[in-house]
């Protein structure tokens, strides 16, 4: 593998496209390109907007028109090779005369794949695997989907310091801080799920969208999905029209992945209660934990997780701190824990 500094500098300009805020999180994933001469001077730049748009390479060789010949795509995802919502890549970079392909990711979609080998096949020079772990860390949720056949899963929880999420009489009305709360709507903004229980719907009447910190309604919402068969009244806040709503009627974590998978979703945010938290624990379908803990006691009422199975600490289920972070200050700081589980929850769900 051998990039020049312009390639290097290329690679980074086109994450940071992939990147650019606003752009709708969606079944695609994010790409960025960059079409660089033969001395390395940038001639155009492109990067996806959502599906349906252009892919990022298209958009780049669009901005270009004839200078495209003979320049260097640097892209962050390996082009694609079929025809979807769009044209295939590769054959855009064919006809457009472009002399080599720089690439971060191989492309983990079935259906796009085969980019590397079709660019080769016409005579073009590809490489790849510049910053990969970058671009697969901006498309985390779409890679792991791909690869695992299944949604990554985010449980996301609010408890005390000694892990209670609701007082002894079921008040859990807030534990936490607004800070705090603001901050998790910055995270279900960035996930295509909101997934909870009947049992939520009934007892706590949640409305699951992401608001800013104004309160305002994002544009983009995810979907509220509701797990589990009991049938649930209408008049609840899920179903009012802030978003879209579908009840998933099953009770078990694997089956309601496998229908969210089937609908192109990538990223689930799990904020249902302690049991759903706990199915989905013992059943190995939780990849990221964020939890925010306040500093406070309540010594009794219901934990963050309901009853695991263990009884004896050889059984204990540890996970990996990724990342801790104070959110608000003073009397308003809580402290937010990013943890992951060790591979062997990472369970993928089988094709049939
Ligand atoms: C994108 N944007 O810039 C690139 C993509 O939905 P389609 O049919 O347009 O194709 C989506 C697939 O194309 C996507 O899953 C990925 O494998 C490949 N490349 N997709 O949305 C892009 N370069
Ligand atoms: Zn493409």
């Amino acid at each position: 593998m051998s990039f020049s500094p312009a390639e290097q500098r290329a690679m980074r300009r086109a994450l940071e496209l992939a990147s650019t805020p606003g752009v709708p999180l969606g079944p695609n994933p994010r790409v960025g390109c960059v079409l660089l001469t033969a001395q390395g001077t940038e001639v155009a730049e492109g990067y996806h907007r959502g599906a349906g748009t252009l892919h990022a390479e298209t958009a780049a060789l669009a901005e270009a028109g004839e200078d495209a010949r003979g320049t260097t795509a640097v892209v962050t995802l390996e082009p694609c090779n079929h025809t979807g919502r769009t044209g295939p890549c590769t054959r855009a970079l064919i006809d457009a005369g472009v002399k080599r392909v720089v690439f971060a990711q191989p492309d983990p979609n079935p259906v796009a794949t085969g980019g590397e080998a079709a660019l080769r096949a016409a005579g073009i020079d590809v490489e790849f695997g510049l910053m990969e772990r970058e671009s697969r860390r901006l498309n985390r949720a779409w890679t792991f989907a791909l690869e695992h056949h299944r949604p990554f899963v985010t449980w996301k929880f609010a408890a005390t310091l000694d892990g209670r999420s609701a007082a002894a009489d079921g008040t859990s009305r807030w534990i936490t801080s607004r800070a705090a709360r603001v901050d998790s709507h910055r995270l279900r903004a960035q996930c295509d799920v909101m997934l909870v229980g009947t049992g939520t719907v009934e007892a706590d009447d949640p409305e699951l969208t992401v608001r800013d910190e104004y309160d305002g309604l994002l544009a983009h919402q995810p979907l509220r999905a509701v797990m589990g068969v009991r049938a649930l009244r209408r008049d609840r806040r899920v179903f009012n029209d802030s978003a879209e709503t579908e009840q998933l009627r099953t009770r078990e974590p694997r089956e309601a992945l496998a229908l969210l998978h089937a609908r192109d979703r990538h990223h689930v945010f799990l904020e249902g209660g302690p049991h759903l938290a706990a199915a989905f624990v013992e059943a190995g379908l939780v990849d990221e934990v964020v939890a925010y803990v306040a500093p406070a006691l309540l010594g009794a009422g219901s934990n963050a997780v309901a009853d695991l199975g263990i009884s004896t600490i050889a059984d204990i289920r540890r996970l990996v701190v990724e990342d801790v972070t104070t959110v608000g200050t003073g009397a308003e700081a809580d402290v937010r824990m990013t943890m992951t589980f060790q591979a062997p929850t990472r369970t993928p769900i089988e094709r049939d």
